[in-house]
């Protein structure tokens, strides 16, 4: 009997589907760390966690019996893939489980910019009329989308609806699938230089750190509005608040920051032209089914001798 031990708060499908395999044994805790971990790992084959289990070199190392980690989520920074691999573990993640709802995150920020939805709706609440906001429309405007991948490759679709122009810079995306998306591909200084919005979508590598800094800020439109759904360090903090406070950019919406949560009183939360959400990109309900439902179905599959997707390591 292979027992996985589920350190995370999932969505019940998910679960339920793994219980239904033949074999596999399923306890739900709630999402431990350190000693507590290792502890309840002893005889476990898996272990499926979020992001607030820290699996480490050190926990994987105690762990003997341990076959696979399963991530529910995309990204897996909290998790040591290489010390994993090393004693044999494979660690699965879920893809694109989370694709279209980030992506309609970003839609949503990107409207929310457009028309300064939060800024009208905090003075309102607070109970002044001010019908002074002036937006912007998004048709016939030029979305820069940085990073077209899963979740990239969504926005260009959806933004076509919008009836934007789409341009777009990703240098592992090939001509062929860019016109497939309907994507212009452009050097990523070009895309800075022709964008009225750019989002990020890149993964977070030392080659995409700051991909949005100093530079494409000196380099951009004036009044250009930047969207991050992505990856807190994509964007330089420090030269978006520059570019702000001079009028250079006209507005960012983050769902990310370098440091989460940002510092309390954060001058760039607190910016008149940033709109802003506690990285909620991936946070709803159909999302967590989906997340939920495709690890511990690949995760037993893995267990169970059967075809498995997402294995990073
Ligand atoms: C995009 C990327 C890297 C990148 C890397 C991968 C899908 N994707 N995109 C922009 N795997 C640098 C700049």
């Amino acid at each position: 009997m292979a027992k996985v031990l589920i350190s995370a708060k999932l969505d019940a499908s998910g679960p339920e589907l793994l219980r239904a395999f033949d074999g596999i044994e399923v306890e739900e805790i709630a999402p431990l760390n350190g000693a507590e971990l290792v502890d309840k790992l002893q005889g476990c084959t898996g272990l499926i966690v979020r992001s607030e289990s820290k699996i480490t070199a050190d926990i994987i190392n105690q762990c003997p019996d341990l076959k696979v980690i399963g991530r529910a989520g995309t990204g897996y920074d909290n998790i040591d893939a290489k010390a994993a691999a090393e004693k044999g573990i494979a660690v699965l993640i879920a893809p694109g489980g989370n694709t279209v709802t980030t992506a309609e995150h970003t839609l949503a920020l990107m409207f929310a910019l457009a028309r300064h939805v939060p800024q009208a709706n905090r003075k309102l609440v607070n109970g002044e009329w001010d019908r002074g906001y002036k937006g912007v429309e998004l048709t016939g405007k030029t979305l820069g989308v940085v990073g077209l991948g899963n979740i990239g490759a969504v926005v260009a679709e959806r933004a076509h609806g919008l009836h934007m122009k789409v341009i777009g810079y990703d240098p592992v995306v090939n001509t062929e699938r860019a016109r497939e998306l309907g994507v212009e591909l452009l050097p990523l200084d070009d895309v800075v230089k022709q964008a009225d919005f750019i989002t990020v979508h890149t993964p977070m590598l030392p080659e995409t750190k700051h991909i949005i800094g100093k530079q494409a800020f000196e380099n951009c439109k004036p009044g250009m509005r930047l969207i991050n759904c992505a990856r807190g360090g994509l964007v330089d903090e420090a030269a978006l608040l520059e570019a702000l406070n001079s009028g250079k950019v006209a507005g960012a919406a983050l769902d990310v920051y370098e440091k989460e949560p940002p510092e309390k009183g954060s001058p760039l939360v607190n910016h008149p032209k940033v709109v802003c959400t506690p990285h909620l990109g991936a946070s709803t309900i159909d999302a967590q089914v989906k997340v939920a439902e495709i690890i511990c179905s690949n995760v037993g599959n893995f267990l169970t001798g059967k075809d498995f997707v997402g294995r990073v390591n």
